[in-house]
C-alpha cells in the first residue's frame, strides 16, 4: 500500500493511518513529513478553544456543514486532555459529530497526553497530513483554562474564543490574555439564559483589544446564528490569505528550533549520563557538599 498515494486521493483510512504514526511513531513520522512536507502550509487552521462543556463539538459539527456547503473541505482534531483517562470524551464527540462526517468532514480526535512539546509535534504534522490529503480549512479543538489557550493561538491562524452562560463564565474569569488572542468571541448557548448579559460584558471586555474583533452570540444545539458563524468565518480565512505565508514562515521558525533544541537536550543528556565529571559533581551533591545550582554553574562552564 502506497501511503503517500493514498493520502493524496483523501482515502480516510489512510489518513487515519497517517496521523497514528506522526503521533507515535518518530521514525515512520519523519520519512512521512519528508514526503508531505513540500507543498505544506496553505491550508488555514481554526483553533477553537474554551472551557470543557462550552459546546465547542456541537458547534464545529454545525459549523463544518455550513462551511463545506459554502465549497470547503473541513478537517477537525481535537485534542482532548480528558480522552485517556475515560475515553468517554472521544466516543461522545464522535456520537455528535456523525452528522458533519455524512457532510464530509474528517474528525480525529488526539489525545493530550505526553509533554507539551510532543503533543505540539503530532499537532504540526497531523495537520499537514489533513492539508495534503486535501483537506481546507483545518480546525482544531482545544480545552483550554489558561496557558493551552495562548498556546494554542499560536498554532493556527484564526482563533475563537468560546464562552456560554452555563460554566459561570464571567468577566472576572476571563483571563487576560484572552482578550489579545480571539478574532472571534463566541457566546455559545444563547439558548440559555445570562448570555444576553455575557455577551454584553465580553464585548466591553474585549472592546480594550487592538485587534477589534467580532463578538457573535449561537446557540449549536438550536442551530442559530451558526451560518452567519460560518459567513464570518469565510470572510476571515479570506482575509487570512494575504498574511499566510508570513505566519507559516514564522511557525517554521519557532518548530525549528523547537527541534533543534529538543535534540541538544537529548544529546547533553546523554553526554551527561556517561560523564564522569557529572558523575562527580552529582555525588557532591547528593551527600550536601555542594548545592545543586553551584554544581550546574560549575558545569556548565565546562560546556562550550
Ligand atoms: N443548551 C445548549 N446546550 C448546548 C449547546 N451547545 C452544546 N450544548 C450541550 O453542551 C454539552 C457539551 O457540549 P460539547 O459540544 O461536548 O462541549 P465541548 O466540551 O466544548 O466540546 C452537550 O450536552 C451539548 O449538547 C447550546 O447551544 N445550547
Ligand atoms: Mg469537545
Amino acid at each position: 500500500m502506497d501511503l503517500v498515494k493514498d493520502l493524496k486521493q483523501g482515502n480516510r483510512r489512510a489518513i487515519a493511518r497517517a496521523i497514528s504514526l506522526v503521533e507515535n511513531d518518530e521514525k515512520e513520522a519523519k520519512s512521512l513529513v519528508k514526503k508531505i512536507f513540500k507543498s505544506s502550509g496553505k491550508s488555514i487552521t481554526i483553533g477553537i478553544t474554551g472551557p470543557a462543556g462550552a459546546g465547542k463539538s456541537t458547534l464545529i459539527n454545525k459549523t463544518s456543514i455550513e462551511l463545506n456547503k459554502l465549497g470547503y473541505k473541513t478537517a477537525v482534531l481535537a485534542i482532548d486532555p480528558t480522552s485517556h483517562i475515560t475515553g468517554g470524551a472521544i466516543l461522545g464527540d464522535r456520537v455528535r459529530m456523525t452528522e458533519s462526517t455524512d457532510s464530509g468532514t474528517y474528525i480525529r480526535s488526539m489525545a493530550s497526553r505526553g509533554a507539551t512539546g510532543a503533543v505540539s509535534l503530532a499537532l504540526r504534522n497531523s495537520i499537514r497530513v489533513l492539508e495534503f490529503s486535501g483537506f481546507n480549512p483545518i480546525i482544531i479543538e482545544s480545552v483550554g483554562a489558561g496557558q493551552t489557550e495562548v498556546d494554542i493561538s499560536r498554532v493556527v491562524d484564526v482563533t475563537i474564543v468560546v464562552f456560554n452562560p452555563n460554566t459561570g463564565d464571567n468577566i472576572q474569569t476571563i483571563k487576560a490574555g484572552l482578550t489579545e488572542i480571539g478574532d472571534i468571541y463566541l457566546i455559545n448557548k444563547s439558548d440559555l439564559s445570562g448570555a444576553n448579559q455575557l455577551f454584553d460584558s465580553v464585548r466591553d471586555f474585549i472592546g480594550m483589544s487592538e485587534k477589534n474583533p467580532t463578538v457573535m452570540m449561537t446557540s449549536a444545539k438550536s442551530n442559530k446564528g451558526i451560518t452567519e458563524f460560518a459567513k464570518k468565518l469565510k470572510e476571515l480565512m479570506e482575509s487570512q490569505k494575504k498574511s499566510k505565508k508570513q505566519k507559516e514562515e514564522a511557525r517554521l521558525d519557532a518548530e525549528l528550533k523547537d527541534i533543534i533544541l529538543n535534540n541538544v537536550k537529548n544529546k547533553v543528556s546523554n553526554m551527561l549520563d556517561s560523564s564522569s565529571v557529572y558523575a562527580k559533581y552529582l555525588k557532591k551533591v547528593q551527600k550536601k557538599d555542594m548545592d545543586p545550582f553551584e554544581a550546574a554553574d560549575k558545569m556548565s562552564k565546562l560546556l562550550k
